[in-house]
C-alpha cells in the first residue's frame, strides 16, 4: 500500500495545467527538472520565466523528511511556530543515533538505553504534530523513502544533504536545514534559487565490474565538490534507461558530493519495476496517466547542448570502476591506475576494513551482486583478507536478503551484519585502536570520506568504491588488487580469479518484511504535551536569537581563520558530538573544533585577543562572548560542504559570532546561516583572504545600508595601526535581509502567526 496516496493524487491532477501555464511563457521545449519546479510553484500555474542561477523562487514542496540526529533541532524549531499538525506529509527517521560496535541486535538495544530520551522526544513531537515515525532499527531514511514515499515527478526536502537519493525515483528531492524545513511544515513557501541545469547523457550499457556507483564517482571526478553547486543534474539516455531504480538512486545520493541541489531520471521501465516491487502499482497508474510530464520533451534528450548549462557524456561501455579517495569524494582513480597511484602517494596497499551497505548503496541488488562474490570467495577456497561488514539500508531489504541466504553467505567470509543505521558511515563506529591513529587504509561503498569521519582518526584513509568493488578488495585485502586483471591465491595455493559479480535488481521471491518500525500518528495530538526536562544534557528548549539592532558591527576579532577544507564535519563534527544534537549549548562544544587555523596549521588551536594565549575554538568564543566582544569566522573555498546539519550555522549564531567570511560558500550551509540571522559573506575579491590577519580588529563600514544586490564594506586595522577596507558580496535578498533584521527566520514566522 502507497502512504499519502490523495497527496500524490492531487500533484499528479494539477500537472497537465502547470505544465501548460509553464509551456506557454517559456515557448521552448523543457527538461524534466524544470517541468517538476513549474508544477510546484507556490503561487500556482506559472506568470513568468525565470532566470537559472538568478532568481529565488517560491515553491511548495509536497513532503518532508527528517532524520534523527537533524529532527531534533528541527522540531524543537517548529514547536515554535505555533502550529498545530504538519502542513505536509512528514517522516522522522531514527537512523544516526544507533552506533555500530558489536552487531545489530545488541548495538539496537544498547542505542535505544543510550538515546531513549531523545527517541521519546522524537517519537511524542511526532505523534504531537501528525509526522510519521519510523524507529530505530526501521532503516536509513533515504533507503526507507524511497522504498515507500518517493513518487516520479514530486518534489520534497528533507534535513539531510542526501534527500537527493529520491532522484532515483524521478523527484525533485533536495537537502535542507532544519530551518528550511519548518517553512514546508508551517504551510509556508519554500523559497530556492533557479537552479542550472547539467544533462548527463549515458549511452552504452554497464556490464562487467561496473556498476552505477562509478557513474557517480567519474562524474565527481569531473565536476570536483563544488562542480554542482547551484545545479540540478539530470541523466537520461539509453544508458539510463537500462540502470535500475536503485541504481539511479545510487547516483542521484552521491549527487550531495558535487554539491548539486539535486539529481533526477526520467520516469521509466525500471521505476515501473521497483514501485510494483515496493508494493505501489497504484503510484503506477497514477504516474502512467501523465507519464509524458515526467521526463523531459523528447527535444531536449535530442539536442541537449541547446537546453542544458553544461553537459556530460559517459559510455557506460567503457567505463571503468573507481576508488575515490582519500579524504575528499571527488579524488577519482580508475581501478586500473591504483596501483601506480597508491604507490606515488604512499597510501597504505593493506585494506583494513571494507565496508558496505549505508543510504548509498544497500539495495537488494547491491546486497546480491557483493554476495555473488563472497559466494565465489567461499567455493573457490578464498576467505576475506579485510574485515567485511555490511549495514542494510531498511528492515525490508533485510530481511528479505536475510531470507534469500545473504547474510548466510557474507557469514562465511566472516562478515559482521551491523543494525539497519548509518554507524560506520557518520562516525558512529567503535572501531577497535582508532584512538592509535595509526595511518591505515579502508574501503566503503558510502558517499563521504573526509578525514575522521568513519572512525574519528585522522590518518584512516577511506576510499568510496561499489559494493561490489568493495567486497573484492576486502577478499584480496589490496587497495591496488584489479579484479579484472588479477589473480589471487587460495588456501591450496592455487591461483584463481573472481568473475564479475551477478545479482538480481529485484528479489524474485518480492520484499517480504515482518515489522517495518513504522508508528502512524494519531489523529489528533493537540492534546500531547511536549515536556523538556531542564536539566537534561541532551535536550534544550529554544531561546529565539536576538535581532539585529540596527547598528554597524564595530570591533570584531577574528576567531578562527580556516584554512583550505572546512566541512560542516569540520565545523560540527559529528560521531560522539551527536548526541547533543537536540542540545545547542551543549554541542556548541564542538564548533570548529576541526577547522585548521591559518596561521597555525592546527585544529582547535587559536589565538584569544584577550589573553594572548592560544586556546581551543570554543573556549576562546565563550570568553568572547562573556566580554560581549563580536567575532568573526574567515574560510576558504566550498565552506560549509557536505552535511545539512544547521548546527554548523546555529552554534556560532548562538557563540557570538556575528560574521562568516569566506571565498565560497557550499548551497545548504549558506542558507542555514541566512536562516539562522548571521550575516554570511564572501570576499569580492578572492585574494582579501590573505589581507586578514590574525591580530587583526574589524568593522563593518556600510551595515546600516544593508540591501540586496549592494556589497558590503569591512574596515580591517592590523596591530600596527594600518587600516585596509575591503569589499565582500552576499546573495541575500529582500526577504532573507528579512530574517536577519529579526534576528532568524524562525522569529519571522513566529511574527508572521501572531
Ligand atoms: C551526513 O551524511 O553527513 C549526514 C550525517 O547524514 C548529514 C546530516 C547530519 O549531519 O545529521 C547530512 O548529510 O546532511
Ligand atoms: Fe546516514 Fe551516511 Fe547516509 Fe548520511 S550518508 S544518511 S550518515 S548513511
Amino acid at each position: 500500500m502507497a502512504f499519502d496516496i490523495d497527496m500524490i493524487k492531487s500533484v499528479y491532477a494539477r500537472y497537465p495545467e502547470r505544465i501548460a501555464a509553464a509551456r506557454s511563457i517559456t515557448n521552448r521545449p523543457m527538461a524534466l527538472a524544470e517541468k517538476i519546479l513549474f508544477a510546484h510553484l507556490s503561487q500556482g500555474p506559472a506568470t513568468q520565466d525565470y532566470e537559472r542561477g538568478g532568481d529565488y523562487v517560491d515553491f511548495g514542496p509536497d513532503r518532508v523528511a527528517c532524520q534523527d540526529a537533524t529532527a531534533q533541532m528541527a522540531l524543537l524549531q517548529f514547536m515554535q511556530a505555533g502550529k498545530q499538525q504538519s502542513a505536509v506529509p512528514t517522516t522522522v527517521h531514527c537512523d544516526h543515533l544507533i552506533q555500530a560496535r558489536i552487531g545489530a541486535t545488541t548495538d539496537l538495544a544498547n542505542a535505544k538505553t543510550a538515546s531513549g530520551e531523545v527517541f521519546n522526544f522524537l517519537e511524542e513531537v511526532s505523534n504531537k504534530y501528525g509526522i510519521g515515525f519510523w524507529k530505530p532499527g526501521a532503516g536509513i531514511i533515504h533507503q526507507v523513502v524511497l522504498e515507500n514515499y518517493a513518487f516520479p515527478g514530486g518534489m520534497m526536502i528533507g534535513t539531510d544533504s542526501h534527500t537527493v537519493n529520491a532522484g532515483g525515483l524521478g523527484m525533485v528531492a533536495i537537502g535542507v536545514g532544519g530551518a528550511d524545513a519548518v517553512d514546508v511544515m508551517a504551510g509556508m513557501p519554500w523559497e530556492l534559487k533557479w537552479p542550472k541545469l547539467i544533462g548527463v547523457k549515458l549511452t552504452g550499457q554497464l556490464n562487467g565490474w561496473t556498476a552505477p556507483k562509478d557513474v557517480i564517482l567519474k562524474v565527481a571526478g569531473i565536476l570536483t565538490v563544488k562542480g554542482g553547486t547551484g545545479c540540478i543534474v539530470e541523466y537520461f539516455g539509453k544508458g539510463a534507461q537500462s540502470l535500475s531504480c536503485t541504481g539511479k538512486g545510487t547516483i542521484c545520493n552521491m549527487g550531495a558530493e558535487i554539491g548539486a541541489t539535486t539529481s533526477t531520471f526520467g520516469y521509466d521501465e525500471s521505476m515501473r519495476r521497483y514501485l510494483k516491487a515496493t508494493g505501489r502499482q497504484q503510484v503506477v497508474d497514477l504516474a502512467d496517466a501523465v507519464k509524458e510530464h515526467l521526463t523531459a520533451d523528447p527535444e531536449v534528450y535530442a539536442n541537449p547542448e541547446k537546453f542544458f548549462d553544461e553537459v556530460i557524456e559517459i559510455d557506460l561501455t567503457t567505463l571503468e570502476p573507481h576508488l575515490n579517495g582519500p579524504f575528499t569524494p571527488d579524488r577519482a582513480t580508475p581501478v586500473s591506475k591504483m596501483k601506480e597511484e597508491a604507490e606515488k602517494n604512499g597510501w597504505p596497499q593493506n585494506v583494513q576494513v571494507g565496508l558496505i551497505g549505508s543510504c548509498t548503496n544497500s539495495s537488494y541488488e547491491d546486497i546480491s551482486r557483493a554476495a555473488s562474490l563472497a559466494e565465489q570467495a567461499v567455493s573457490k577456497g578464498l576467505r576475506a583478507k579485510s574485515e567485511f561488514t555490511i549495514t542494510p539500508g531498511s528492515e525490508q531489504v533485510r530481511f528479505t536478503i536475510e531470507r534469500d541466504g545473504f547474510i548466510d553467505t557474507f557469514n562465511k567470509i566472516g562478515a559482521k551484519v551491523f543494525a539497519n543505521a548509518c554507524g560506520p558511515c557518520i562516525g558512529q563506529w567503535a572501531r577497535p585502536g582508532a584512538d592509535k591513529e595509526e595511518k591505515n587504509t579502508i574501503v566503503h561503498s558510502f558517499n563521504r570520506n573526509f578525514s575522521k569521519r568513519a572512525d574519528g582518526n585522522p590518518n584512516t584513509m577511506a576510499f568510496v568504491a561499489s559494493p561490489e568493488l568493495v567486497t573484492a578488495l576486502a577478499i584480496s585485502g589490496d587497495l591496488t588488487f584489479n579484479p579484472l586483471t588479477d589473480k589471487l591465491i587460495n588456501v591450496d595455493g592455487q591461483e584463481v580469479m573472481l568473475d564479475p559479480p551477478s545479482g538480481w535488481e529485484l528479489p524474485e521471491k518480492g520484499f517480504e518484511v515482518k515489522d517495518p518500525g513504522y508508528t502512524a500518528p494519531v489523529e489528533d495530538g493537540s492534546s500531547i504535551d511536549i515536556q523538556v526536562d531542564p536539566d537534561s544534557k541532551r535536550l534544550q528548549l529554544l531561546t529565539p536569537f536576538q535581532p539585529w539592532n540596527g547598528n554597524e558591527i564595530s570591533g570584531m576579532r577574528l576567531l578562527i581563520k580556516a584554512k583550505c577544507k572546512c566541512t560542516t564535519d569540520h565545523i560540527s563534527m559529528a560521531g560522539p558530538w551527536l548526541r547533543y544534537r537536540g542540545h545547542l549549548d551543549n554541542i556548541s562544544d564542538n564548533m570548529l573544533i576541526g577547522a585548521v587555523n591559518f596561521f597555525n596549521d592546527s585544529t582547535n588551536f587559536v589565538k584569544s585577543q584577550i589573553t594572548g594565549e592560544y586556546g581551543p575554538v570554543p573556549a576562546t568564543q565563550r570568553a568572547y562572548k562573556a566580554e560581549g566582544i563580536p567575532t568573526l569566522v574567515v574560510g576558504d573555498e566550498n565552506y560549509g560542504e557536505g552535511s545539512s546539519r544547521e548546527h554548523a550555522a546555529m552554534e556560532p549564531r548562538h557563540m557570538g559570532v556575528r560574521i562568516v567570511l569566506v571565498k565560497s560558500f557550499a548551497r545548504i550551509h549558506e542558507t542555514n546561516l541566512k536562516k539562522q540571522g548571521m550575516l554570511a559573506l564572501t570576499f569580492a575579491q578572492k585574494d582579501d583572504y590573505n589581507k586578514i590577519l590574525e591580530d587583526d580588529t574589524i568593522d563593518t563600514v556600510d551595515l546600516k545600508e544593508f540591501a540586496p544586490n549592494k556589497p558590503i564594506t569591512l574596515k580591517i586595522t592590523h596591530v600596527d595601526g594600518i587600516e585596509e577596507t575591503i569589499t565582500c558580496n552576499h546573495s541575500y535578498n529582500a526577504n532573507q535581509l528579512a530574517w536577519f533584521k529579526a534576528g532568524s527566520a524562525l522569529n519571522m514566522i513566529k511574527k508572521l502567526n501572531k
